[in-house]
Formats: structure tokens, C-alpha cells, sequence
């Protein structure tokens, strides 16, 4: 739609920066914390870039009040962070480490110290090894008990201070590069049964949560975030629209409808069982799945790129369970699903030097349809832009990051002037951080931090970057002077 003027963001908007434990906190092993499947994960050779690990990560977990007064000297009104299953309960489903609940206290309530919303993932993706050890974590269904357990334990220590809540980070990608690509923990390939299965657990361990949460805090704000890559038909052939809208149901809707219906798409359902993958429920689940979803507030998205789909033929591209993890450009390849779709690179949009598409317009296009399908408020949980920065005379120049951001909230506050009601916008992330898969060379954050690939580089120092004092101003005015 075209405004002649626009409204700009609500007053109580929550500009905000996120992160995850394993990636920034470090301390892998202190205060009795568990082992996770991260912490095992990255020790496999091969699995990450230079054989990264997050043993000490950007040291958060010994910096926290040094990060949250640099977050209130920049203004931001809230701070996404995720909590680590191990630190909490070392065993996943034994005793509570208070050490561990001691630690996010302390977290929660600096943040508060300086009006800082806290808002929390539940799981960003580490879960303690010996679920994994003991029964192959989420393949089984016992880890929905053991999740709900650990979720309630959070809510009843940290309710009365923490209103938004986040159940699950990515969904969609832990569970496919853990049981398609093997690019994550476990580390397998091409296990389709298993893939739905667990993403069914993994759907009833947040539904439950949503409903647990709800009982205890009726005022409490939840949802989950999803990483949302919205598609674009190639062109107008038709087939290439069909495989448009299978893309969607296979990759989008699949975990959205879930989290907003309470339900699975009728088409995706129809063809996992036309491939002998049929998902195992137990009584009760369409039900709690449907409760949840009448009782979640937001509708979380990590945005970073969109998506461009095209139909393939039975014998064209499949996947190689690859990507360009160097930040060499243009090395990725494309991919698909044979008989259904592929995704070929969007000639009209620059990429990123990990080749992640930049598509400013993408975001508000997420929201949009958001907004449509599921008419529920949105928290971008999630946007930034990885690149190489450099330190030089304690400055770093990244006006690369000031544009990438800016152009997106650009577009997300026309998303508010279509009238998507966003609640909230975090940037990934607040300091440099442990990228999963592509080390500390692929920075994200505000914050400098010193320290390279090898454990033993750097001060681990923060230094504010040019982006830091542009995010400031952006926060002071509402977004006014985009
Ligand atoms: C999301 C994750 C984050 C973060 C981000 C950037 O998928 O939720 O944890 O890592 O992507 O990705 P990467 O580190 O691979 O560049």
C-alpha cells in the first residue's frame, strides 16, 4: 500500500538486540553447568569453521554488567536473550543447578536496573547431552515432559520479573540441519521420518509450555520465533506458482500454522504421507496444539533474506548439505526438492558474503502475511547483517550494517503503516558473537569484541562500533527520521 504520511511505530515499541547462551556466554563448564549437545557438537572435526567452539565464546557470562550498561548506554528498551538448558538442570531432567538460576536472576535483573525489558528464548538450540545420551533427546517423546519441566522451572523462577517469553528459537532450522543436513547436533542426514517426528515433539513441547505459562501468568506475552524466508514465485508460469505454494506449505507454513491454528497444512500432510512419512500423535495433542494456539500472543520472526522458487523437475537438484561457510561469495549452489521446487539466486538483489540474499522488502512482505493468515501481532526477533568488520584505532566503520539495517526498517515501518502490529524489533545482535558454523570472523553485532577464531586470541575488549551510535539515535527518536 502507498501513505501519503506515516504514523510511525506505537510509543511503547521495544527497540532491542538479541543473542543466545551458547553464543555469547562462554563458561561452558562453570558453576556446575551440564555438558550440551553444542558443547559435544563442536568438538567433532570438521563440524565448524576453524573448529570454532563456544567454550569461552565473547565471556558474557562474566561480562554481563559491562554488556548491559554499554545496552543502556545505547538506549535499548530490550534485550532478547535465551537461558541454557545445562546451566539450569546439568542432567536435563535431574536436580537444579542454583547456580545456574542464580546466574539469569542476576542477568534479569541488572537488565531491569536500567528499564531493560528481558525477554527470554527458552531454547536457543543447546540442550544438555545427557537427554542425548540417554535417550536421543528430542527423537523421544519423553522430552516433552522433561522440556515442560524445565520451561515451568523458568516461569516460576524468573515470572515475576520476565512478561515476554520466546518457547522455541528456529524450530524449523535446528531440527533440519540436525536431522536433514547434518550440519547440527546430532548431526544426521537425510532423516525424513525422523525430521517431522521430531518436530512434532518439538511443536508439543512449546504448545504445552504456551499453556503452562498461561495457567501460572495469564499477563505473561508468548510465542515462539520462526526463521522466516518468504518465497517468490520465479515468474508467472504457473507451475512455478504451484511450486511456490508447495515450498510455502513444506517450509513456512508448516511450523506457522502450527503456531498460529494449532494445526498442520492439509497439503503438506497429504504428501509426507504419499512418501511414507507419517508423524505419531497421542491423544489429546490436536487439542493442546489448537489451546496454544489460541493462546499465543505473537507471532516471533527471525528475518534475514527471502527466497526465490522455481518448479524441478523428479530428476533435477537435490541437496547437497552445504553452505558457504567461509564468507567466500557467490560458493553456494543451488538447491531443491526434486519433483517439487528449487531455490535459484534473485538476479535482482545483492547478497550478503555468506550469500544470504538481502531483501529489505522481504521483511515487510513477512509481515504482511503474517498478518493476513494469522492476524497476530509480531516480534522481529531477529534481523542483522554478518559481515567482516575491522578494528582500527579502537573504531570500527560498518556503514555497510547502518544501511542493511536501516533499509529494513524502513520497510518494517510501512509494515505498521499497512497496519501489522509490531510489538517489538531486536537486532541479531547486541555484541559480536560465536556464528554457529562460521566462527567469530562473521560479526553481527554493535559491540566489537577482540577476539578471532582461536580460543586463545584477543582481550575479549569491547569497543563500540559506528552502528552502535546510529542504532542510539534511532531508539531516542522512535524510528521518526528513518
Ligand atoms: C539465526 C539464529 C542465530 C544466529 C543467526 C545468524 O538462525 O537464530 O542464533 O546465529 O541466525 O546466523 P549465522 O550465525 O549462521 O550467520
Amino acid at each position: 500500500m502507498y501513505f501519503k504520511e506515516s504514523k510511525g511505530f506505537k510509543k511503547d515499541f521495544l527497540w532491542g538486540s538479541a543473542s543466545a547462551a551458547y553464543q555469547v556466554e562462554g563458561a561452558y563448564d562453570a558453576d556446575g553447568k551440564g555438558m550440551s549437545n553444542w558443547d559435544e557438537f563442536v568438538r567433532i572435526p570438521g563440524k565448524t569453521f576453524k573448529a570454532t567452539t563456544g567454550d569461552k565464546a565473547v565471556d558474557h557470562y562474566h561480562r554481563f554488567k559491562e554488556d548491559v550498561a554499554l545496552m543502556a548506554q545505547l538506549g535499548l528498551k530490550t534485550y532478547r536473550f535465551s537461558i541454557a538448558w545445562s546451566r539450569i538442570y546439568p542432567d536435563g531432567d535431574g536436580k537444579v543447578n542454583q547456580a545456574g538460576i542464580e546466574f539469569y536472576n542476576n542477568l534479569i535483573n541488572e537488565c531491569l536496573k536500567y528499564s531493560i525489558v528481558p525477554m527470554v528464548t527458552v531454547y536457543h538450540w543447546d540442550m544438555p547431552q545427557a537427554l542425548e545420551e540417554k535417550y536421543n533427546g528430542w527423537e523421544n517423546r519423553q522430552i516433552v515432559d522433561d522440556f515442560v519441566r524445565y520451561a515451568t522451572t523458568l516461569f516460576r523462577n524468573y515470572g515475576d520479573r520476565v512478561k515476554h517469553w520466546i518457547i522455541m528459537n528456529e524450530q524449523n532450522i535446528f531440527t533440519r540441519f540436525g536431522w536433514l543436513d547434518g550440519m547440527h547436533p546430532p548431526g544426521k542426514i537425510d532423516q525424513q521420518q525422523l525430521f517431522y517426528q521430531v518436530n512434532h515433539h518439538a511443536f508439543m513441547a512449546h504448545a504445552r509450555c504456551v499453556v503452562s505459562l498461561k495457567e501460572m501468568y495469564p499477563d505473561a506475552l508468548v510465542g515462539s520465533s520462526f526463521a522466516y524466508s518468504p518465497s517468490y514465485g520465479l515468474d508467472c508460469q504457473p507451475q512455478n506458482a504451484m511450486a511456490k505454494y508447495d515450498y510455502d506449505d513444506l517450509n513456512n507454513f508448516f511450523w506457522m500454522d502450527v503456531y498460529g491454528y494449532g494445526r498442520y497444512p492439509k497439503a503438506a500432510i497429504r504428501y509426507l504421507a504419499s512418501q511414507g512419512i507419517e508423524i505419531k500423535m497421542e491423544n489429546g495433542d490436536e487439542a493442546i496444539m489448537k489451546k496454544a494456539a489460541s493462546l499465543t500472543d505473537f507471532m516471533g520472526v527471525n528475518y534475514y533474506q527471502s527466497t526465490v522458487v522455481e518448479f524441478n523437475d523428479i530428476d533435477g537438484v537435490g541437496t547437497t548439505h552445504e553452505m558457504n561457510t567461509t564468507g567466500k561469495k557467490g560458493t553456494s549452489t543451488v538447491q531443491g526438492v526434486p519433483g517439487l521446487y528449487k531455490n535459484p539466486k534473485n538476479e535482482f538483489l545483492p547478497t550478503t558474503d555468506w550469500d544470504w540474499t538481502i531483501d529489505p522488502m522481504g521483511l515487510r512482505y513477512c509481515c504482511r502475511e503474517i498478518t493476513s493468515r494469522y492476524d497476530l501481532p509480531i516480534v522481529i526477533s531477529e534481523n542483522g547483517l554478518g559481515a567482516f568488520d575491522k578494528l582500527e584505532d579502537e573504531k570500527v566503520k560498518d556503514p555497510y550494517r547502518v544501511a542493511y539495517l536501516q533499509a529494513h526498517l524502513q520497510e518494517l515501518k510501512k509494515a505498521v503503516d499497512d497496519g501489522c502490529d509490531v510489538l517489538a524489533y531486536c537486532t541479531w545482535s547486541f555484541t559480536d558473537l560465536l556464528s554457529w558454523l562460521n566462527g567469530y570472523q562473521k560479526r553481527y553485532g554493535f559491540i566489537y569484541v577482540d577476539r578471532q577464531e582461536d580460543e586463545n586470541s584477543g582481550t575479549l575488549n569491547r569497543y563500540k562500533k559506528d552502528s552502535f551510535y546510529w542504532y542510539q539515535e534511532v531508539i531516542r527518536t522512535n524510528g521518526e527520521n528513518l
